[in-house]
């Protein structure tokens, strides 16, 4: 029977796989892995979850696991099978070969979801741009991987070591290039951020994990539509907005790219074009999903890619976001172990928000206000 036309086609399964290696707080239900899954068009059908002590160099998994494995992918018809945890190009290959069937981890996924999602021209080459890097990192690992098996400097420069180092030379040129064409672009951008930090104007800065609700906030604050979607990076480029506060109050507030757990460092690197306008900021809104259970570390994820950048001095505003989901709220003492692991920012502001309904928001307006206020004050001091 043929399917209808008006059917779409189901999304090719997937299997998702995640080793437990005594990390705290482990997502032993994968959550995060699928909901990767889904933002990359993929349609998660089982899951494996192994405890391992000592990782097998050439599978990551133990043979036993693999078998498992490879019975998951024929017992479903997976079309591929997702790991939570960073595999070496050679655990890849030798599992893509066991399982017949492509195998991806972590940081694949993410770029290929931001592959998927860039829009501006800006976007496209930041992502391009991260993905060579990724492959440049993998061929040099490869590299020194070959050099150790042909031993003895005698035998350097076999038709292998060429190859690679070819490759390797096309890459790096490919990167510079790209490197060039950002920078242009970054000019410009800075032109435009200078234009905005004269006069006075309070620049806010929207920041937080993927998902917490950063773009349904900054749509609420300016009144304005942006693409807001239950996704994981369903904004890739940064929108700037002029705020208005009340009493000849304005402010600038941008929405930015979210931010994972181990968010691949190539695509920090390639993105900060984009994360520049964070470090311009003078306040950042941290936006957090106060229903995530996994909130606490998602806060702490987030701080360490703002310390990366260079943010980590800027003072925050901590958004929880979310309220209406929770059935009962949460008392103050279970979030303040992130507040302390906050650079010891403990007396950091907190406000309960719903972006979605409204309710919070008027108080967080305030805040900016006052804000907006003494940032012009501080013009006036200083012209
Ligand atoms: N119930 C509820 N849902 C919300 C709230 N704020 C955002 N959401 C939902 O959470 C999902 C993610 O919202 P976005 O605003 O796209 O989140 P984001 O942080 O911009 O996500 P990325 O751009 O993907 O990093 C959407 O389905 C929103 O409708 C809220 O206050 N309450
Ligand atoms: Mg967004």
């Amino acid at each position: 029977m043929q399917a209808s036309p008006t059917q779409p086609e189901p999304l090719p399964g997937a299997i998702l796989v995640g080793v437990d290696l005594g990390q705290p707080a482990a997502d032993r239900e994968l959550h995060e892995l699928r909901e990767l899954a889904l933002s990359a068009g993929l349609q998660p059908l089982a899951t494996l979850w192994s405890a391992r002590r000592r990782l097998d160099p050439a599978l990551y998994l133990g043979r036993g696991k693999v078998e498992t494995l490879g019975e998951l992918v024929q017992q479903h018809a997976a079309r591929c099978v997702l790991f939570d945890n960073a595999l070496s190009p050679a655990q890849q290959r030798n599992l893509e070969r066991a399982l017949e069937v492509p195998v991806w981890d972590r940081t694949a996924l993410i770029l290929e979801i931001f592959a998927r999602r860039a829009r501006s021209g800006e976007g496209k080459l930041q992502v391009e741009l991260a993905r060579l890097r990724h492959a440049a990192t993998r061929l040099v690992r490869g590299w020194t991987h070959l050099e150790r098996q042909q031993g003895g400097i005698g035998l350097r420069g076999g038709p292998g070591e060429k190859q690679i180092e070819l490759d390797r030379r096309m890459l790096e040129d490919k990167i510079k290039l790209l490197q060039l064409r950002l920078r242009k672009l970054e000019c410009q951008r800075a032109t435009q951020r200078r234009a905005r930090a004269r006069g006075g104007l309070l620049r806010v800065s929207i920041v937080g994990y993927t998902n917490a609700g950063k773009s349904t906030l900054f749509n609420a604050l300016t009144h304005s539509h942006g693409y807001v979607a239950d996704q994981l990076f369903a904004t890739l480029d940064t929108t700037t907005r002029r705020i208005f506060l009340g009493e000849g109050l304005h402010a600038v507030v941008s929405d930015t790219v979210g931010f994972i757990r181990d968010l691949p460092h190539g695509l920090v690197e390639a993105f900060k074009a984009t994360l520049d306008e964070t470090l311009d900021a003078d306040v950042l809104l941290h936006v957090v999903d106060l229903s995530n259970p996994q909130r606490e570390r998602q806060i702490e994820q987030v701080n360490s890619v703002l310390a990366e950048i260079g943010a980590q001095d800027i003072p925050q505003l901590l958004v929880y976001n979310k309220v209406d989901k929770l059935r009962e709220p949460v008392p103050y003492s279970a979030r303040l172990a992130a507040h302390a692991t906050a650079d010891g920012r403990a007396s950091i502001k907190c406000f309960d928000v719903s972006a979605l309904t409204g309710s919070g928001l008027d108080a967080l307006r305030a805040q900016l206000a006052e804000l907006a206020a003494q940032a012009a004050a501080d013009n006036v001091h200083h012209a």
